[in-house]
């Protein structure tokens, strides 16, 4: 399906917005920025922000996160228009993820475009997240299928999410998922395990290549290592671009 097609469908507003994003800059790439220090981030935002939809942050790897990093990342953020997801991975009751997202040094609340969270907590405390998560506009995506092997989101648990989304689908932008399953159409499908050749990284990780992930009904790819690691991660970025848009023209 054609993005400004999928985007008639989808309800939240922060889905739509991203959808916009990736059509008119052609490119499904979030950039998992997996860097240690708030120069190297501040650094692939400006350098790569032009080449993704999204950037994907994990804060508490940050070595010397000081308050209104985030705000910085935000202005990069609008200057080329992209979103800011942080891979945060709520897992607790209501109160304590409203407070993980509203309360902590990193001020989650005050740049954030995207916050994920496990379903396994269920579906009052997501609720209660979700209120809080929405007066930001904010959205969230549930953890319905992970990239790594072992892990236990089987059939039943992604069946479970997307009732979950479902019920809450005013402030659920979609999931991550290896691809699409039942009952997820009217989301948006992001994933992690991307890589320009598939295989594993000896750590649990499993990795599709651009094209099977889109093939599979991926709507963004997630990649990490395969452009940050990049003797040149600028030049490589753009190869993932190219390769994410090309597997999207091929479903069409
Ligand atoms: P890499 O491309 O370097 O393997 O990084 C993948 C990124 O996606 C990491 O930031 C990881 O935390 C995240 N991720 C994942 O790999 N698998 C999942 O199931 C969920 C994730 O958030």
């Amino acid at each position: 399906m054609k993005y400004s097609e999928k985007i008639k469908i989808l309800k939240n507003p922060i889905a739509k917005k991203l959808l916009k994003i990736v059509e008119s800059k052609q490119t499904n790439l979030c950039l998992a920025a997996d860097v240690h220090t708030s120069v190297e981030l501040l650094n692939l935002a400006e350098t790569i922000g032009p080449h993704i939809a999204v950037l994907k942050t994990h804060l508490e790897i940050t070595e010397d996160w000081t308050p209104g990093l985030g705000e910085k990342l935000k202005a990069i953020a609008q200057k080329h228009n992209f979103l800011i997801f942080e891979d945060r991975k709520l897992a607790d009751i209501g109160n304590t993820m409203i407070m993980q997202y509203e309360n902590s040094v990193f001020e989650i609340s005050k740049w954030a475009d995207l916050i994920n969270v496990h379903p396994v907590v269920g579906l009052p405390s997501i609720k209660a997240l979700a209120e809080r998560t929405s007066t930001n506009n904010c959205g969230l995506l549930l953890l319905a299928e992970l990239s790594v092997a072992g892990n236990l989101t089987d059939e039943t648990y992604k069946q479970k999410s997307t009732a979950m989304a479902t019920e809450l689908s005013e402030y659920v932008t979609g999931f991550i998922a290896r691809g699409t399953f039942p009952g997820s159409e009217n989301f948006l499908i992001m994933t992690p395990g991307v890589k320009l050749e598939a295989g594993t990284d000896n750590k649990g990780q499993q990795y599709l290549t651009p094209a099977t992930a889109i093939s599979g009904g991926s709507d963004l790819i997630i990649v990490g290592r395969g452009i940050i690691q990049a003797a040149d991660p600028l030049a490589m970025a753009i190869e993932y671009k190219k390769a994410g848009w090309q597997a999207h023209l091929k479903q069409m």
